[in-house]
């Protein structure tokens, strides 16, 4: 038998990642130094980052759209850093690995400089967590994390490499083949089929019941369940709700298509997800987010539950029907079962009605040609300039209220990439999923607010060639917190919008300091051009929109409040 060739761990993990068909990763320099120069020979690209933060985003966006882990790497003193930029991507259910540099033994316990204990910094936002020792332990380990990562439900993985920049494990010897996955799979990892008999409860609640409405949540979008869930939802006369980060599912479009529920919504949802008498959840969990603190639907409600996470069954809401697997597979089996039975058309006819009198509603505010301009008539241009698979990454709070309501998404090659709730997500997220999707184009939608978070990620779009666009919805505050601080501060001088109010900045100024492409935008007339200009450059460009900070974004439509 011939003798496995050894190779140092440096080369072990380049040529590992590699393999996978990983063509970025995202990093700060100090660690890794050997794998990366590896990298070079093997053509992945590395990106490097102004903070750890950002490289994760990075790394998250890319997971996302790749639909397989993005990965990213800090030394030592930035791994909390690090660590702080995976609570987004945890809460996002994205496969991020995250590998980190860590002092040798010799050094712990005896005040080592620039280094905390790690384990506590990823225990919160990684689903597994582990030092790796020796490089011997290195593929075992690092196949794990992958797994773990992909493994329902998606989430960061993390391994802590001994030495300050993880020199210990590049420098040891390997013999394993270079391999992480033989399979390369992508998510979701596996497909199972729920079992039979909670199929068929399942259906029998569902055509006995004859208000039923549809909530499709992320794990349905990770599971490409859209044409199941729509052909379902044609079968039962049930309007579909989307949880904000599936929007891009189903056709915003489409005749049953009821938008957002929750608290980042329009009313529509709220109210027809309310007034059903039965509720089928697919791939979405039940948080507070999406049942606007579980008042939407009543808790009493009854519920189908499709999940390929059994611990999400019935969180929540006591009276649900379990069926645990993968939501595209399940709900075509569901699909199945069910076939064609008779139904009455009366609840999808009444929801189409209330989305089509909200839509009335919004028609003047799309259509105002006056400055400053109208954020409904910004949304309604980038629904008109997203090609038809193009990207669109949204910020948290407003920016994530505005496109999950006010952009239409045609549900068949365009993707919605939101924040899971960190400001500043969405531009290095953006950053990322570009990378992984070089020949599509990408739309970052961010306010002021959450752009000022990694601005300095403009000098690594142009440097490194990453041509997303920037659309800033600039009103010179955290307009979301508007409301809030003028309700706590009630009459006092200023109505504590110092609190809130920043700038005028004009970030086109900013973005040609860093050699970026900048457009301003300041009458409505101007949007489609700039937005044409910016999509076709092939280069980053950030398209600076200047508006008011009073206009409100939709508000939920809540029990308590009826309209
Ligand atoms: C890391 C983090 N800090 C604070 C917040 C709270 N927050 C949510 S939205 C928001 C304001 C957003 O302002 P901007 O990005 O300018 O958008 P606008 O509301 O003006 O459209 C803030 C501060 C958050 N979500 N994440």
């Amino acid at each position: 038998m011939s003798e496995q060739r050894t190779i140092n761990g440096a080369q072990w993990l380049a040529r590992a990642l590699a393999g996978t068909g990983m063509t970025h990763v995202f990093f700060v320099e100090s660690c890794m130094r050997r794998t990366l120069m590896e990298f070079e020979d093997l053509g992945v690209a590395r990106i490097l980052a102004h903070s750890e933060k950002a490289a994760a985003y990075m790394a998250d966006g890319y997971a996302r759209i790749a639909g397989k882990p993005g990965v990213c790497m800090a030394q030592s003193v930035g791994a909390a850093n690090l660590a702080s930029g995976l609570q987004d991507p945890y809460l996002g259910r994205s496969p991020v690995v995250a590998l980190t540099g860590r002092k040798e033994p010799s050094f712990q316990h005896r005040n080592s400089y620039q280094e905390i204990a790690h384990a506590p910094l990823f225990a919160a936002v990684t689903k597994f967590s582990a030092p790796v020792d020796s490089t011997t332990e290195l593929p075992r380990l690092l196949r794990h994390a992958w797994r773990a990562a992909l493994a329902d439900t998606p989430r960061p993985t993390h391994l802590d490499f001994c030495g300050l920049q993880g020199d210990v494990i590049e420098l040891g010897e390997t013999s394993e083949p270079t391999v992480i996955d033989p399979e390369a799979r992508q998510i979701p990892a596996h497909r199972p089929v729920a079992d039979e008999n909670d199929i068929e409860r399942a259906a029998a609640a569902l055509t006995a019941a004859r208000r039923v409405a549809i909530v499709a949540g992320d794990g349905a979008l990770a599971s490409q369940a859209g044409p199941e869930v729509l052909a379902l939802a044609e079968a039962l006369a049930a309007p579909i709700a989307t949880t904000l980060g599936a929007r891009a599912l189903i056709p915003s479009r489409h005749p049953l298509a009821a938008g957002v529920p929750g608290g980042y919504s329009a009313p529509p949802a709220n109210r027809i997800v309310h007034s059903a008498e039965l509720v089928l959840y697919v791939g979405c969990d039940t948080g507070d987010q999406v049942t606007l603190n579980w008042t939407i639907p009543p808790l009493a409600t009854k519920i189908v539950q499709i999940d390929a996470d059994p611990l999400e069954i019935g969180r929540s809401y006591p009276n649900t029907i379990g069926v645990v697997g993968d939501p595209k597979a399940s709900v075509a089996r569901l699909a199945q079962v069910i076939g064609r039975p008779t139904r009455d058309r009366g609840f999808a006819e009444e929801a189409a009605r209330i989305v089509a009198d909200w839509r009335a509603t919004m028609a003047p505010l799309i259509n105002d040609d006056r400055s400053p301009i109208r954020v409904e008539r910004l949304c309604a241009e980038i629904t008109k300039a997203l090609p038809a698979d193009g990207i669109l990454v949204a910020d948290t709070g407003y920016s994530g209220i505005w496109t999950g309501t006010m952009i239409d998404f045609n549900g068949a090659g365009q993707t919605y990439l939101r924040a899971a709730g960190s400001l500043g997500w969405s531009f290095p997220a953006s950053l990322g999923a570009k990378c992984a999707a070089p020949n599509r184009a990408v739309l970052c939608f961010t306010g002021d607010g959450g752009f000022y978070y990694h601005l300095a990620e403009l000098e690594s779009a142009r440097r490194c060639g990453i041509a997303a666009v920037v659309v800033v919805n600039n009103n010179s505050g955290f307009g979301q917190n508007l409301t809030g601080v003028r309700r706590i501060a009630g009459n006092r001088p200023g109505r504590g919008e110092a609190l809130v109010r920043f700038g005028p900045t004009d970030f086109t100024a900013v973005a040609k300091s860093f050699g970026v492409r900048g457009i301003r935008v300041e009458r409505p007339g101007e949007i489609a051009l700039a937005l044409a200009e910016a999509l076709g450059a092939g280069e980053p460009v950030v398209v600076d929109v200047v508006t008011d900070i009073e206009p409100r974004a939709p508000d939920p439509w809540s029990p308590g409040v009826r309209t």
